[in-house]
């Protein structure tokens, strides 16, 4: 199953197993904060950076984008038995930049925890991949990411169409182990649901693009 055609791809990336480790240490020591997303993680832990920047995650979301990529914004989801949430069906649409400018087709801006929010084109989400890193092993029972595969091709679907999309196709779900990488499109259909089980799931979740912002304007 490749990024490009099924909007997902997992990667054995043993090779982040000490990283993920690593962050798993930081987080149980310095993370006193119960939400289901915590954004700006990468400004807020060390290690998540050192994650995000990281010559494997850089390198392979170049290598999926064609072209070098920079990190738009890394969120920590994290769920365990006194933090548990659901997430139903959705697409991701927002990107975190800098400043507010004009550009056909960018839209819905916002100011979330001090940083700009907005939604970009889609031809902007085209050129962006999420590379979730899973902290530990993640199935079905402790809530792991359910996805649509290809639903990335058919664009930016309304809430209608959402639900009939999800009627119509069966759901894949990413059973993943401590350090597995799941790569996707940031408008794949997905969702997730509540834990069963007393395991905790733990996923950074970092998106890069390639997409060339207005001078003078970052990724946040
Ligand atoms: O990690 C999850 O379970 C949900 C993540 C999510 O909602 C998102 O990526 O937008």
């Amino acid at each position: 199953m490749t990024l490009h055609e099924n909007g997902f791809e997992i990667f054995d990336a043993g090779v982040l197993t000490q990283l993920a480790k690593h962050v798993s240490l930081e987080l149980s020591r310095n993370c006193t904060v119960a939400r289901p997303g915590i954004r700006n993680t990468d400004k807020k832990f060390a290690s998540v950076y050192k994650l995000a920047h990281s010559k494997y995650m850089t390198q392979l979301a170049a290598h999926l984008l064609g072209r070098k990529a920079h990190l738009v914004r890394a969120i920590l989801f994290n769920k365990s038995a006194s933090n548990n949430w659901a997430v139903p069906w959705h697409q991701d649409k927002t990107v975190s930049v800098s400043q507010q400018f004009f550009m056909k087709g960018w839209r819905s801006w916002s100011i979330k925890e001090g940083v700009h929010h907005v939604q970009p084109s889609i031809d902007v989400l085209n050129q962006m991949d999420t590379l979730r890193l899973h902290l530990n092993d993640t199935d079905r029972k402790n809530g792991c990411l359910k996805v649509i595969p290809a639903s990335h091709q058919l664009g930016l679907l309304s809430v209608g169409a959402i639900k009939t999309c999800v009627e119509k196709q069966s759901a894949f779900n990413c059973e993943m182990s401590t350090g597995g990488l799941l790569a996707m499109r940031p408008h794949l259909l997905h969702c997730s649901e509540k834990l069963l089980s007393p395991s905790k799931r733990s996923v950074v979740h970092s998106e890069y693009s390639c997409f060339e912002l207005p001078k003078g304007i970052f990724w946040a």
